[in-house]
């Protein structure tokens, strides 16, 4: 994509570290947080650096503003004549998708507001979901003619089953948190106010967790391909990895001493 996307005051990317806990927040507040090629690339990059290190156990992806994220930028996009979609998604789109599911470390979407295409595809690439009361979730890609991409044809069906998946991305309809919950796209919902401070909870309970974690991640990450035998040859291997950590002695230690583990993610 070559267009100019619609004009935005840098950074688009706001990125902090605290407790163990990346934050990233897609700064784009005028357009909802829509993405760019850019700043998809950047969020690549950045969780592709927390993957690599020590310093990060968790991660919350969230947005500035009203928004969580709107999708695809629409203005950029149709600015640019020459569009290659496909060259888009695979070179700096789908990237993020595969970066938070590679990531050994929990990735939290703090939904702040509304979550629509691509954006709500990016909410559920991650781990978990956390909302605030007025955010909102469109499949809108159907309101513009396309289909669902980032990955939302992958998880969709997978969290709330096929009749309920074709519902939302044939029509295009709102989800507001409360229908969200019900429906299993979102782990909690709480208060607008508390978002930012629930996430934030949420990401350093993971964060102080132990390196099992994220062998849980790649066991989950798994499980749905696999047949009953493949998925415990998986547990039997990842287990032995488990109880190699320091975090596993740790943890027996603190239980027969009858006191709290601390955990150190290795
Ligand atoms: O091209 C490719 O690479 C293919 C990949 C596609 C992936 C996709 O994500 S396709 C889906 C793209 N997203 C959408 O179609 C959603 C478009 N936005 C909306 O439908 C609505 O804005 C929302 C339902 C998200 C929110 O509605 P509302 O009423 O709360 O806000 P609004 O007034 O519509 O938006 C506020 C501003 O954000 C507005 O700008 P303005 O008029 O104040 O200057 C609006 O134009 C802008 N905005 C919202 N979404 C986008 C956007 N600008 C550019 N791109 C957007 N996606």
């Amino acid at each position: 994509m070559t267009a100019e996307a619609t004009p935005t005051t840098a950074p688009e990317l706001l990125q902090s570290i605290t407790d163990g806990v990346l934050t990233l927040m897609l700064n784009r507040p005028e357009v909802l947080n829509a993405i760019t090629p850019a700043l998809l690339d950047e969020v690549t990059d950045s969780l592709r650096d927390a993957a690599s290190g020590r310093t990060v156990r968790a991660v919350i992806i969230t947005g500035a503003g009203r928004g969580f994220c709107s999708g695809q930028d629409l203005r950029a996009a149709a600015g640019d004549g020459g569009l290659d979609v496909g060259t888009v998604l695979r070179d700096h789109y789908t990237p993020a998708i595969r970066a938070i599911r590679s990531m050994d470390q929990p990735v939290i979407a703090a939904v702040n507001g509304v979550a629509a295409g691509a954006g709500f595809s990016l909410a559920l690439a991650c781990d978990l979901r956390i909302a605030a009361e007025s955010a909102t979730f469109v499949q809108a890609f159907v309101r513009i003619g396309l289909i669902p991409d980032l990955a939302s044809t992958y998880f969709l069906p997978r969290l709330i089953g096929p009749a309920r998946a074709a519902e939302l991305t044939m029509l295009g309809e709102t989800v507001d948190a409360a229908r969200a919950l019900e429906l299993g796209i979102v782990n909690r919902v709480v208060p607008d106010s508390e978002l930012a401070s629930a996430a934030a909870e949420l990401a350093r309970r993971l964060a102080r967790g132990p390196r099992s974690i994220g062998l849980t991640k790649r066991a989950l990450e798994v499980s749905h391909e696999n047949d009953l035998e493949a998925q415990l040859a998986v547990e039997e291997r990842l287990q032995t990895e488990a109880t190699t950590t320091n975090d596993f002695v740790e943890g027996v230690s603190a239980f027969l001493e009858k006191r709290r583990a601390t955990f150190t993610g290795s």
